[in-house]
């Protein structure tokens, strides 16, 4: 198994999970390494895995190691939407051209692909409704980021569709859980507080997201592996929606800090209301159910994992808040 980007979030995290659970495959990362990489994110797991130190739009190299694989599962990609509101050139590099590298090579080697992608292709909802997005919903990306993860989506449809690749795509909601880049909100705010700085929340904290649990996350795609049907799309999703208020304050709460102990800052240009995922099908078909029901319970564990791993968090931190300090948030 070749896995992008898995020295990210929830690619190790699917690395740790796929060595635990399904030892039978081989692994291989393949990985920038960029600021968002982070080779210890593997360190449990080093002697487990073989790690190639690389980039997926580089052709030869994505063909080598694609010849010498069964399947591909790609998660690596520019993640972040407040950096691609600021500089939306590495998303379209890695995202865009990343991924039609990779299929290139796949369609030349007849090789099993599963692409990683998010809920945002498929734009907002409104906070105060029930609508939920389903895997027919029409793309309607509103950022670069989201943008460019609908075109590497409708890259994939169209590689299976026109040159019969094997391949399948699931969209996610929101994750959260140990590893996460500290640029992301429950990190930030979580590590903002054990740094003694003050949490921070865009506009009024309104908007809602569907928190996940990466382990079930990436059971799903274990199963979308092993049952899923070809040129299938998954939509995945805890079903538990939250504003980003409600989650500030019971961070703070499950940190010992007062209700009140953030600063709003400036809001997200663009800022997407309310995803939420109609994950009917995932569970109908491939009978995926999410073991994190207890959202309390995974943010404690979640802020557990912060406290305990200073070493891994720490040397990011500082270069986050200061990119953050120039974009006014
Ligand atoms: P992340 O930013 O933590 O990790 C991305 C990884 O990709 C990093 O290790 C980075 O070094 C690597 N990478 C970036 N550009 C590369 C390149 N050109 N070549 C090789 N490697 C490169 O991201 P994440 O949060 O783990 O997200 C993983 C995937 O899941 C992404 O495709 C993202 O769109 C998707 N997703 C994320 C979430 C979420 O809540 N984080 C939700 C749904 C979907
Ligand atoms: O400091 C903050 N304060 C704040 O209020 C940050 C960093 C974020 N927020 C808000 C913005 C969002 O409404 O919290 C919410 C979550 O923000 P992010 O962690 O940046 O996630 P989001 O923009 O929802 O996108 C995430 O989920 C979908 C991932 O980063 C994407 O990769 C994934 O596709």
């Amino acid at each position: 198994m070749l896995v992008t980007g898995g020295a990210g979030f929830i690619g190790a995290n699917f690395v740790h999970y796929t060595t635990q659970r399904h030892p039978e495959f081989e692994i291989t990362v393949l990985d920038a390494l960029t600021y968002a990489g982070d080779e210890a994110s593997l360190a449990p797991v080093r002697d487990l895995v073989r790690f190639v130190h690389g980039d997926i739009c580089d052709a030869d190299l994505v063909e080598r190691e694609v010849a010498g694989t069964d399947v591909v599962v790609h998660f690596a990609a520019e993640s972040h939407v407040d950096n691609s509101l600021h500089d939306p050139a590495p998303f379209v590099r890695t995202n865009l051209m990343g991924t039609f590298t990779l299929l290139e090579a796949v369609r030349r080697h007849g090789k099993r692909f599963h692409h990683i992608s998010t809920d945002e292709v498929f734009g907002d909802l409104p906070i105060d409704s029930t609508e939920q997005f389903l895997e027919e919903t029409p793309y309607d990306p509103s950022s670069p980021y989201s943008a460019t993860k609908a075109g590497s989506d409708m890259l994939v449809r169209a590689w299976a569709r026109s040159y019969g690749v094997a391949a399948t795509i699931s969209n996610c909601a929101n994750n959260y859980g140990p590893y996460q880049h500290v640029e992301k909100f429950i990190p930030r705010q979580i590590t903002n507080v054990l740094v003694g700085a003050m949490p921070k929340l865009y506009g009024e904290g309104r908007n809602v997201r569907e928190w996940t649990h990466v382990d079930d996350h990436n059971a799903a795609v274990h199963l979308i592996l092993a049952k899923g049907r070809i040129g299938e799309t998954y939509l995945i999703g805890s079903g538990d929606e939250r504003g980003n208020l409600e989650i500030m304050r019971l961070l703070l709460e499950l940190m010992g800090r007062g209700a009140d102990d953030f600063e709003h800052v400036a809001d997200r240009p663009g800022h997407d209301l309310r995803y939420s995922n109609d994950t009917t099908k995932i569970r109908g078909e491939l009978g995926w159910v999410p073991q994190y029901a207890d959202f309390r319970a995974g943010l404690a564990a979640t802020i557990a994992w912060y406290r305990e791993n200073e070493w891994w968090w720490k040397p990011r931190k500082e270069a986050t808040e200061r990119r953050y300090r120039e974009l006014g948030r």
